[in-house]
């Protein structure tokens, strides 16, 4: 017995071990925006084995798992130290979400989880859920982590244990260890979730991009992403909240919409990415799409690609949530380069790479939603005439008697 109990530890720390050292390769090629790779960064299987067994063999003989990881998603992002840190949404089998960092020396793999889950202190209000942080460097020098936090709802009668609402909870660090929780935000909005801080002030404020919703799954009449302004972190009010990218009909935005990571600035214009969600007869569908905000006016959109910058691929649609991709992360290097973290299926957690250039050109160059079939054949046709005509005029350049005539 005592032989099998350490057999079996051996096989379990080294199929963990060939997980969490496997390298991640680019996937065969892409669509020239961005690449996927070919492993997911994060799984539950990357779950420290401390976390899951006892093992103590006194107390655990039989090696048996005591505490399950149902799944690793949602995860804020940010470089730190020269390493690349998630801030992991991990689901434990209970239900409950936690966050839980990971670092990785080169951001595509190699993702190691920090010993300790962080320990996020409460409000005078607990929380019952905590999940999908987005971590911001804001200009005011702290790190600031916005999440969803969720409550039942008190109005509901005892039969119905599935209200619950949503606000967006706000804790601040230096060190990515410790963390001071804030008061939650303060809207005009009964719900909130998918709040994300922008790095830097406007106006004087902080402000913050929103996602005003009445019920807890259901948006309602709260009509997209919003945005507002707080004169203060510590006691975080909005009083008026505007929508900046609205839900709209028959686009894969139109059931609800949220933000993604802070925004990336560039000279063009701040980049956002964001995530659409619409309706099918086999449930919602979850995307991702890109924008970009003016740099004077960050409340201005100024491109607008039409559809989504990408969707679930593959295994990518299958999960406990399925067809669901959820991005909440993603870091900017210094040389351009950009990761994307971003969630399959409420499952697992992939990254996709870029640059600011390809997403810049991606966001400005990409034709916009023209609302109607109609207007999307037209569009169509504008591409192929373009490459007619280039294509006769390559003809024409390359033909011998022009390269006589030269
Ligand atoms: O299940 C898909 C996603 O649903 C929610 O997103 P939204 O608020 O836009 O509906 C979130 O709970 C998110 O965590 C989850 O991935």
């Amino acid at each position: 017995m005592s032989g099998d109990f350490f057999n079996r530890l051996t096989v379990l720390e080294k199929k963990q071990e060939l997980l969490l050292s496997q390298s991640n390769q680019k996937a065969e090629t892409g669509n020239g925006i961005f690449d996927r790779y070919h492993h997911p960064v994060l799984t539950a299987q990357h779950a420290p084995l401390f976390w899951r067994y006892d093992l103590n063999k006194a107390t655990n003989p039989l090696l048996m798992e005591r505490f399950g990881i149902n799944g690793v998603l949602n995860a804020g992002a940010i470089k730190w130290n020269d390493k690349y840190l998630l801030i992991a949404r991990v689901e434990a089998s209970d239900r409950k979400s936690f966050f839980a960092v990971a670092e990785s020396p080169n951001g595509v793999d190699n993702f190691r989880f920090w010993d300790y889950p962080l320990t996020m202190p409460e409000t005078g209000n607990p929380d019952t859920n905590i999940y999908d942080m987005r971590v911001v460097l804001h200009e005011d020098g702290w790190i600031y982590g916005l999440f969803c936090t969720e409550r039942r709802d008190t109005q509901a009668p005892a039969s119905d244990q599935s209200a619950a609402i949503a606000q967006c909870g706000i804790a601040r660090t230096r060190d990515m260890v410790q963390w001071e929780r804030l008061p939650d935000l303060v809207t005009p909005s009964p719900q909130q979730r998918n709040v994300v801080l922008h790095p830097e002030f406007v106006d004087g404020k902080y402000a913050f991009y929103t996602r005003p919703q009445d019920g807890f799954i259901n948006a309602g009449s709260g009509g997209g992403i919003g945005f507002g302004l707080s004169n203060s972190m510590e006691n975080a009010v909005i009083d008026k909240e505007i929508v900046i990218d609205p839900k709209e009909y028959h686009t894969v935005y139109e059931a609800k919409n949220g933000l993604g990571p802070a925004p990336l600035k560039t000279k063009h214009g701040w980049l956002h990415l964001a995530h659409g969600v619409r309706n099918t007869a086999a449930g919602l569908r979850y995307v991702l799409y890109m924008f970009m905000t003016d740099l004077h006016d960050v409340t201005k959109v100024t491109y607008k690609p039409a559809g989504y910058f990408m969707a679930p691929e593959g295994d990518e649609r299958i999960g406990d949530v399925s067809n669901v991709l959820f991005s909440n992360g993603w870091i900017l290097d210094d040389n351009g380069f950009v990761y994307i973290y971003y969630a399959s299926s409420d499952t697992r957690l992939h990254v996709a790479t870029s640059t600011v250039d390809q997403l810049v050109d991606y966001v400005m160059n990409t034709p916009a939603d023209g609302f109607s079939s109609a207007e999307t054949v037209r569009t169509l046709n504008q591409v192929i005439e373009k490459n007619q005509s280039d294509t006769l005029l390559q003809a024409i350049l390359s033909s011998p008697a022009n390269k006589q005539s030269k």
